[in-house]
């Protein structure tokens, strides 16, 4: 079995409370406050623009370790998918009334985006920060994808930002990621990839954190 298969099973209970998290189960019921709505837009917005330079760093540990062609070719799929990302938040907020600038990131962001910080220096190597990636990635893929389920009562003006992560084809990127990380892994020395499995489920953590803030705007 895949190693990143065997994290999923090992550490279930909090895979599933990031995705299927009050807040993405509130999206399914179309109970969720649109006040919550907006303001994990907003924190999310935050959280991107510090995911970007993450990304740019990844970008350059990948063709530093000198992996395949077709793999930095998918990572730069994400720099691309982030750029599209970046104009969708300023078109979704000014759709939903919500200023970009003056927004305040939440304790729980700072958190996340200092780990960010800490996963772009050189001490991470590129296995571990490949593996984070994909965990950030899928995610959000993964509980976005839950709200468009047969038979989820998502509103209509929710359903874009559900199918901005939980589309099919951010789906096979996903899982794209989750290969490179899992060659990366095979590859590893034995401290590695425990390294690599603790950043997986502190993503996790992080992520339960995250949602927590949106819904309770701690
Ligand atoms: C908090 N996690 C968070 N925000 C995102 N946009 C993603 C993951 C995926 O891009």
């Amino acid at each position: 079995m895949e190693i990143t298969e065997t994290w999923l099973r090992k550490h279930r209970p909090i895979y599933l409370r990031a995705t299927q998290h009050p807040f993405i189960l509130s999206i399914r019921d179309a109970s969720l406050p649109l006040s919550s709505f907006k303001r994990w837009l907003g924190q999310d917005y935050i959280f991107v623009r510090a995911f970007v330079p993450f990304i740019a760093s990844l970008l350059v540990k990948a063709w530093k370790e000198g992996d395949d062609e077709a793999n930095v070719d998918i990572i730069l799929s994400g720099i691309a998918t982030l750029n599209d990302e970046v104009s969708w938040f300023k078109r979704e907020a000014s759709k939903w009334g919500v200023s970009l600038d003056g927004i305040v990131p939440q304790p729980a962001n700072l958190v996340y985006c200092s780990f960010l910080e800490c996963l772009m220096s050189a001490q991470v190597d590129y296995t571990q920060a490949v593996t984070a990636f994909w965990a950030i990635e899928a995610v959000y893929q993964e509980s976005f994808a839950h709200c468009l389920e047969d038979g989820c009562k998502t509103r209509d003006e929710l359903k874009e930002t559900c199918e901005r992560w939980g589309n099919d084809s951010f789906g096979q990127y996903c899982r794209a990621l989750q290969g490179i990380a899992n060659r990366q892994l095979e590859k590893a020395s034995d401290q590695v990839v425990a390294k690599a499995e603790a950043l997986f489920v502190r993503v996790l953590e992080l992520e339960v954190e995250f949602w927590n803030m949106s819904v309770l705007g701690s």
